[in-house]
């Protein structure tokens, strides 16, 4: 009779959100990156998703994926990509110790829930993939370091290896071909700058119009500030952001912060035809973060926005009162405001 043993295990990971944007790849197959990024990892009290990998003998014989209850299609190359290499590597586990069930050749059942709207464009396929991997390496019981997982997790989702650490992570874009080298690391856990605080501001939670994947491709192929982007703007940014978070200066992380966000529209814009991410309402959070900081004589808040109109709004905790209360202030008739300051994870449960 066939084992009917159901395995399983459980995780969850956390949104990231990039200082330091990575837009274009060298190799999409494997989300190899034209450049190096950086991020803030977010509370996963606020933003996460929380994923159970299983697998079985006694489960129909193709793997499957639920997100929010909502089946999806798991047959893209990507996810292909992600089960491959986790398959690959417990099967070397199973192979040096025989005497460990043959979970490598089980259909997988997974399922995830995120605590957040998933169109909401709050890089949910960062979480989710960051989850799913994980997920099944703790099913597989694997011996592979978050640094290890994220080069699997990079060919789920780019962003998504930068998830498997808390805090202040790198994404280094590497030099090699075979992806080897293209890893996340981190640059500082959460607790050594635990003043930073997050706001998120939901100025629409429509699906983008023209997703990452393709945007990218276009402006890789098409933009000329791109390639100064590339090779000249995100290696300073890089350089000047790990010097501003190690020693803590917000005024210097603010201000790449905001440069480097604002260099990637730049190159959104000169696409062609061009991209536009930013909205009125997503402009007029500029002003009002440009405002707050002209009041208080120095930097003390810093946007950064995404391939989407929602703005983040990094600040220190001691400032919340003056940067959440202009904000909502102006804008706070918005229908997805959140308000309420959002930590940076630590690593601790990550
Ligand atoms: C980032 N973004 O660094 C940048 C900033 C959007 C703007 O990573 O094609 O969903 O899956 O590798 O990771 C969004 O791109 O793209 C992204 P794929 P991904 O967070």
């Amino acid at each position: 009779m066939a084992d009917s043993t159901i395995y399983q295990a459980s995780t969850t990971a956390p949104v990231n959100i990039a200082v330091v944007k990575y837009w274009g790849k060298r190799d999409p197959k494997q989300n190899l990156p034209t450049n190096s990024s950086i991020s803030v990892t977010l509370s996963q009290k606020d933003l996460r998703t929380h994923t159970t990998a299983a697998c079985s003998a006694s489960f129909p014989k193709e793997d499957t994926l639920r997100l929010n209850s909502s089946p999806q299609d798991v047959s893209g190359a990507r996810t292909q990509a992600c089960f491959r290499e986790l398959r690959a590597l417990r099967s070397a586990v199973e192979a040096a110790d025989h005497s460990l069930p043959k979970l490598s050749t089980l259909p997988l059942r997974i399922v995830s829930e995120n605590n957040f709207p998933t169109a909401a464009g709050l890089a949910s396929s960062a979480a989710g993939f960051a989850a799913l991997v994980r997920a099944i390496a703790n099913l597989y019981e694997l011996p592979s370091s978050p640094t290890e997982l994220s080069k699997i997790a990079r060919q789920g989702s780019g962003s998504a290896c930068r998830s498997l650490f808390g805090g202040y992570v790198a994404w280094q874009m590497g030099s090699k071909n075979d992806g080897s080298d293209s890893v996340a690391v981190e640059v500082a856990p959460a607790s050594h700058w635990p003043t930073m605080r997050a706001l998120i501001l939901v100025v629409s939670a429509e699906k983008k119009g023209v997703s990452s994947t393709s945007g990218m491709q276009i402006t890789v192929a098409t933009s000329k500030l791109f390639k100064q982007r590339a090779e000249v703007v995100v290696p300073e940014h890089m350089e000047l952001m790990e010097k501003a978070i190690l020693s803590k200066d917000f005024e210097s992380f603010a201000t790449v912060t905001m440069m480097d966000s604002n260099s990637f529209h730049a190159t959104c814009a000169d696409t062609f035809p061009p991209i536009f991410y930013l909205n009125d309402v997503s402009k007029a959070a500029i002003r009002v973060v440009e405002d707050i900081n002209k009041k208080a004589g120095k930097i003390i808040a810093a946007y950064t926005f995404d391939a989407g109109p929602n703005a983040v709004i990094y600040f220190e905790e001691e400032n919340l009162d003056v940067v959440a209360g202009t904000l909502k202030a102006i804008l706070g008739e918005l229908d997805g405001w959140q308000g309420n300051q959002i930590k940076v994870q630590g690593t601790e449960g990550v």
